[in-house]
């Protein structure tokens, strides 16, 4: 509810010292009765808080959570990460992402939330984003870069998360063309790029990067558990979604810059050493037809390239990949 996202705000806002229950009414516009029953429903929910006489309240810890301070301190970035636009709950971050790019916010300013109740996924497609157990978030860019090189950036977020999942955990995810992440065939991962611009000119790019982190199979629709995985699931433990957020950061900031200097060349490189399905037979489903051909590789502006059995070359802006069965 908006008073509960409000006393945890005030909670937030306090960095870690003592707030009054008198203050946190006034912030919140409730009486003191009404705090002091939200402060008990967050204590059963798991937020550690710490009540003093005279003094107020103080929050420990909150259950795992990737508020603006959990996120911030410690972050070793220089752009990416530093405006933050937290949310408890929403219907879906890139939406959020899309209104703040037009309101001119800052390159690398992120949207997090705990949940999503619409998360999108590419062609209209949804993205199961359930409360604190995964990474829900949007990425504002604002790259000086021609309009048809910006599924690049795609390409660049899905290893930079790769990398931070190698970081963080002891698994290594694969890439399938074009952005999602698997782990054991699993999907754990998926990126969706949505870019603003007029005419040929960007004026953002907005990356949606969902990770599965802290799920547990029973956590997953019946349709998805054949099909998904989490990080939880396939190393056993449960990861800091905040130090895997840091990361992910991180090495997005890295590689961004990088690739503003270099090109997509070295991005390209590493891309390809993620790649599951280079070399492979691949079927390829696209609005208009389904090729079957092995997989070359990509273009520098991230086209996949197939060669099917007579030799001919196609390229794939978007496709569904599948491998097929033998
Ligand atoms: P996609 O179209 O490649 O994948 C969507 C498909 O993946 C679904 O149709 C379903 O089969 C499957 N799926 C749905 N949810 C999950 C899940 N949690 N784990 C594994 N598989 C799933 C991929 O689209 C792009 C997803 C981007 C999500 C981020 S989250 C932050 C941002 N905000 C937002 O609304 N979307 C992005």
């Amino acid at each position: 509810s908006d008073v509960r996202k409000k006393i945890i705000d005030a909670f937030s806002n306090a960095f870690g010292s003592f707030v009054s229950g008198q203050e946190i009414a006034d912030y919140v516009g409730c009486s003191r009765t009404a705090v002091w029953k939200h402060i008990e429903e967050l204590r059963n929910e798991g937020y550690v808080l710490e009540a003093i006489r005279n003094k107020g309240y103080r929050i420990i810890s909150a259950p795992g959570n990737v508020t603006s301070n959990e996120i911030q301190i410690g972050l070793q970035t220089t752009a990416f990460g530093q405006n933050i636009h937290y949310e408890e709950s929403v219907d879906s971050t890139q939406k959020i992402a899309n209104r703040l790019a037009n309101e001119d916010a800052a390159e690398g300013t992120i949207v997090i939330a705990e949940e999503q109740t619409l998360g999108k996924g590419r062609l209209s497609r949804n993205w199961h984003s359930p409360k604190f157990t995964g990474i829900w978030m949007s990425l504002i860019l604002r790259p000086n870069i021609p309009f048809h090189e910006a599924p690049q950036l795609t390409l660049l977020a899905a290893v930079a998360v790769a990398q931070a999942i190698e970081d963080v955990t002891e698994l290594t995810p694969e890439i399938k063309w074009p952005n999602d992440l698997l782990i054991k065939g699993k999907k754990v991962t998926g990126i969706l790029t949505e870019l603003q611009a007029e005419s040929d000119r960007i004026h953002s790019v907005i990356i949606g990067i969902g990770v599965n982190v802290n799920q547990k199979l029973s956590d997953f629709p019946k349709e998805l558990q054949d099909i998904a995985t989490s990080l939880f699931i396939e190393s056993g433990v449960s990861i800091s979604r905040a130090a895997l957020i840091q990361q992910i950061l991180r090495n997005m900031e890295k590689l961004y810059h990088t690739y503003l200097q270099h090109g997509f060349s070295p991005v390209k490189l590493l891309w390809e050493s993620y790649a599951v399905s280079l070399g492979k037979e691949l079927k390829a489903t696209t609005v208009n037809e389904t090729i079957i051909g092995k997989a070359l590789g990509i273009t520098d502006s991230g086209v996949l390239l197939l060669e099917d059995k007579t030799g001919k070359v196609h390229p794939i802006y978007s496709a569904d990949i599948t491998i097929p069965r033998k």
